[in-house]
């Protein structure tokens, strides 16, 4: 698809209507013989049309996909072939230095509420601590996207995972500022047929469930994208600008993609994750995305290197990657109809897209992968793996759960013709997921309440980031990671972060060190100290617990005294 074409004849459009407007006047002053008067007040009709036109205030569409990492879409260094992302890359601007919480829910509650996840209650998962920062659903102190764009007169949808709590109705989407929803409350977990402990919900109603099952030929991927443009067709017969947050499951495990897709690309692979980790560090340094002079993380030693393996595993490691390259895929297919579906509704040039992922590649289930059953039908549990996910990761260290740049370093692309004049540029600014919420603030002109529903708001911790999607700079202090007593701390370049609980802290410039190679903790103690105490005085404000989640025994010990 040549999007650039396209582009540009969306702008030629908007031109043209100016232009027609002008013409309008003139002729209506020539044919009619009108007098000076009145063609100046037709100018000025004219003048508050186009006025009116840029003033307009955009639609919003937040994709996140699930458990994809940093280099695993072409335009960030992959193989993968991801043409409809690459030309909202080449349409928009991608962010060199975006951030998530290294996980989903914790993500998910950021990216929503604009706080640290711990603050809305979701320091962990959806299980329930019986502690404020991990309660495992959003607390009644936050207030979600949803509920601001909603107030500022948007259509608001959510399609896809939610996973932010689903015990009960009030914790749903449409109790949380979504007019519409189309997905799965509990979680993702599947592509094909909904499986057990999971629902498909519209609205309020139960659509799919292990009773009910889904129609021959549903693919999770595709459902959402095709569903939320429904959504978008009620805000357009509405006359309202709309807000859609786009949750893929894909491509998290379990791994499932139709026969047709896992072909393209099953054999690829055989080149193996040594080979095809250089490539994808070499095409960073092209695209101008990595410094060179930064030391590519190393295969860890729990991985073996891909030529000691035997042609059996070869074949096998191929198939696993073939399956979870064929789900990348077919989720940017899933951008592309998203893209030709804003176009025939004329909705395009005015949308700002912004497409990340909640953590970085997933090591789950070690370095062996897992292949149980067919990947291409509902019975089957294929996971990646340790070893893929270093490659998945190139070139930083760690995977998702941890607060190394490998689990929270996402790329971000930002789209928006009538907004973002800069076309394909490169963003080096540190931002995080709770800046999705002022942005949105900011955009759709929203106040963000200091009180809802009879409860107190705590203020947002992010910055509107539209300053630098038009080349200014972000007004950035700080900003904080914890998850599973991984945690990290970043002022300008310098990052400290640890592993565990109870590991020591580490420090590192990521101006000269991004890929987190030399530490400089024994060499810099005083550095150390200050960004740890304002680690510290963080965990102690937003409810984290300070040395990672709290254990059930621990609190069993605490109800028993
Ligand atoms: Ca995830």
């Amino acid at each position: 698809m040549d999007f650039s074409t396209s582009h540009q004849s969306q702008c030629t459009v908007r031109r043209a209507d100016g232009r027609n407007l002008l013409q309008l006047a003139t002729s209506l002053y020539m044919n009619n013989k009108m007098n000076i008067q009145k063609a100046l007040l037709a100018l000025l009709l004219v003048m508050i049309l186009i006025g009116n036109a840029q003033a307009e205030r955009p639609n919003i569409i937040v994709i996140l996909v699930d458990d994809m990492g940093f280099s695993d879409i072409g335009c960030y260094g992959s193989e993968i072939p991801t043409p409809h992302l690459d030309a909202l890359a080449a349409g928009g601007l991608r962010f060199k230095q975006f951030y998530n919480t290294g996980r989903c829910c914790p993500t998910r509650a950021a990216l929503l509420t604009g706080l640290y996840s711990h603050q809305a209650g979701i320091g962990h998962m959806t299980g329930d601590d019986k502690i404020p920062g991990y309660r495992g659903f959003l607390n009644d102190h936050s207030v979600t996207i949803g509920d601001v764009a909603h107030s500022a007169g948007y259509l608001t949808a959510i399609t896809g995972k939610w996973h932010v709590g689903s015990k009960d109705r009030n914790m749903y989407p449409l109790a949380h500022g979504f007019d519409r929803f189309y997905g799965v409350p509990e979680g993702g977990g599947f592509y094909f047929q909904v499986k057990k402990g999971r629902t498909v919900v519209l609205n309020d109603d139960v659509v799919a469930s292990e009773e009910k099952l889904l129609p021959e030929g549903w693919y999770s991927t595709d459902a959402w994208t095709e569903e939320g443009l429904s959504f978008v067709d009620e805000a357009v017969t509405a006359g309202k600008p709309f807000l859609w947050y786009l949750a893929h499951n894909a491509p998290h495990f379990p791994l499932q993609a139709t026969d047709e897709d896992v072909a393209l690309f099953r054999g690829k692979y055989r080149a193996g994750w040594d080979e095809l980790s250089n490539d994808r560090h070499q095409r960073q340094i092209e695209l101008g995305l990595i410094d060179e002079s930064w030391k590519k993380t190393e295969r860890p030693a729990t991985i073996a290197a891909w030529k000691s393996l035997s042609d059996e595993d070869k074949d096998r490691f191929d198939h696993i990657m073939a399956v979870y390259a064929a789900c990348v895929y077919r989720m940017d297919c899933s951008v592309g109809t998203l893209i030709e579906g804003l176009k025939s509704r004329g909705q395009f040039d005015n949308t700002l897209i912004l497409f990340m992922s909640d953590n970085g590649g997933c090591a789950e289930s070690g370095p062996k992968g897992k292949n149980i059953g067919d990947p291409t039908t509902p019975d089957s549990n294929w996971f990646c793996g340790e070893s893929w996910a270093w490659m998945q990761d190139t070139p930083f260290r760690k995977y998702k759960h941890f607060n190394h740049e490998g689990g929270i370093a996402t790329p971000l692309i930002a789209h928006w013709p009538a907004g973002i004049q800069d076309r394909g540029g490169w963003r080096n600014q540190p931002a995080h997921l709770i800046d999705i919420m002022a942005t949105i603030v900011d955009l759709t002109a929203a106040e963000y309440p200091k009180e809802y529903g009879g409860e107190t708001i705590q203020p947002m911790e992010g910055v509107s980031l539209r300053p630098v999607l038009n080349g200014r700079l972000l007004e950035r202090e700080v900003i904080y990671w914890e998850h599973e007593g991984n945690a990290a701390v970043r002022v300008d370049d310098w990052k400290l972060v640890r592993l565990g609980g109870k590991g020591p802290w580490e420090l590192y410039n990521l101006k000269s060190d991004r890929t987190e190679q030399y530490d400089l903790a024994s060499t810099e103690p005083d550095r150390v100290k200050k960004l740890a105490a304002m680690w510290s005085a963080w965990a102690e404000r937003c409810n984290v617990s300070p040395t990672g989640l709290p254990r059930k025994k621990k609190l069993q010990q605490r109800k028993k005294k």
